[in-house]
């Protein structure tokens, strides 16, 4: 029988490439998506026509409970947030819940389903959970580059609330015997990335100004440093940290760090534009809290599950501007959630 994976955030950019892969690798997919009349589904199902829909929101306990039922998985992805980091200040208390609480909810829910309680041995057949934390965790950082033994400093409610779900997790496992991981993904990118991230922002704006449609591109802190891999590469480690006899937390990132001014020299360059020419800085964009650089130590994920990125950054940047060149001259809209290329 096919192996079977309930993954959250089956709508976001992870969700829809962690599917594929698992589709490929033979599993029965299920999305947990929440709404009653949420675009994005809709945007899902054209794209990931196998992938069956069971409804549920992070913030809802008995709904959790009732899509971990119904669906009897084998392997539980948490990959639902509130993801952008400038929003985790204008509503943190709702960061708090969908990002943090949320974690506590599908745990619980994986207990209470699989009658697990304290104390209790690891069982064989249990189902694997894994967690999707973040390198905003690490927020101003105490070394670099950094690892699983890297102290947190969160700087942004979002991180906090990703550093209580990283904890959390390895509570469960400690106290319940549970499955129970956490991949520590740095920054990780691709066409299908939200256009509020600075990535696909500027990989749009410059083919906006290709085409003749902007003339400029307002950017934040083009200082910040951050570990940019592909996000089609990054789905695979998460897959492969399930799949360990022993359950335990992995980095995963490139070991290489660029600016954001390395970013915009790159995706102007591969447009054949020069960015000084287009871009401005703007002081309304800086954060009230930054993370000034992030750099990965992978070096875990490499000797223990043989993980190595494949995409690198240049690469990966000219993959973003073909894209949204072409998703703009056959007139798609960005903006609208029916348009994923
Ligand atoms: P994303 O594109 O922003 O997707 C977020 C997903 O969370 C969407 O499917 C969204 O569904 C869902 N969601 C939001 N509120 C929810 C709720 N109340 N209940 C259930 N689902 C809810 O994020 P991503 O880039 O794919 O990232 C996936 C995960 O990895 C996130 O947890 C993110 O914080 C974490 N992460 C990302 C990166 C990165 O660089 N991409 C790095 C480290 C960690 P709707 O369509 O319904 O809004
Ligand atoms: O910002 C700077 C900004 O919003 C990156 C999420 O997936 O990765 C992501 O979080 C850097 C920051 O991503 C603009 O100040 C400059 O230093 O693309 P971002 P993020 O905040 O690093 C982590 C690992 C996650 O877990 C998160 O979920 O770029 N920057 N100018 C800008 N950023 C944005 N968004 N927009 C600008 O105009």
């Amino acid at each position: 029988m096919a192996r079977r994976a309930l993954i959250t955030g089956i709508t976001g950019q992870d969700g829809s490439y962690l599917a594929e892969h698992l589709l490929d690798q033979g599993y029965e997919v299920w999305g947990l998506a929440r709404g009653q009349a949420n675009p994005r589904v809709s945007r899902m199902r054209k794209l990931l026509s196998d992938v069956q829909v069971v409804r549920g929101d992070l913030l809802d306990q008995g709904s959790l409970i009732s899509a971990v039922e119904r669906v009897q998985p084998d392997e539980v992805y948490n990959l639902g947030a509130i993801s952008f980091v400038p929003m985790s200040w204008e509503q943190a208390e709702l960061t708090a819940e969908v990002t943090g609480m949320g974690v506590l909810r599908m745990l619980e829910a994986i207990r209470v389903c699989s009658g697990v309680s304290r104390g209790a041995a690891a069982a064989s057949g249990q189902i694997r959970f894994y967690q999707a934390s973040s390198s905003e965790m690490f927020g101003q950082v105490t070394e670099t580059p950094q690892n699983e033994r890297t102290a947190f400093h969160p700087r942004s409610p979002y991180g906090v609330a990703k550093a209580y779900g990283h904890f959390l997790t390895q509570n469960y496992r400690e106290s319940y015997g549970m499955y129970a991981v956490s991949g520590i993904l740095f920054n990780h990118e691709s066409p299908r990335r939200g256009a509020e991230f600075v990535t696909r922002k500027v990989s749009l704006g410059v083919a906006r100004i290709k085409l003749g449609q902007a003339t400029e591109l307002r950017l934040g802190n083009l200082e910040a440093r951050r570990d940019w891999g592909y996000a089609g590469d990054y789905v695979k480690a998460m897959h492969l940290m399930l799949q360990t006899a022993t359950p335990e937390d992995y980095v995963i990132g490139t070991g290489h760090m660029k600016s954001v001014r390395e970013l915009v020299e790159a995706a102007f360059s591969a447009a054949g534009l020069d960015w000084e020419r287009y871009v401005v800085t703007d002081q309304t964009l800086h954060r009230p809290a930054e993370v000034d650089l992030l750099c990965a130590d992978p070096k875990k994920a490499r000797t223990q599950l043989g993980w190595e990125p494949r995409v690198a950054f240049d690469e990966l940047v000219a993959m973003m501007v073909e894209s949204d060149l072409r998703l703009l001259t056959d007139g798609g809209d960005p903006d609208q959630d029916s348009s994923w290329p």
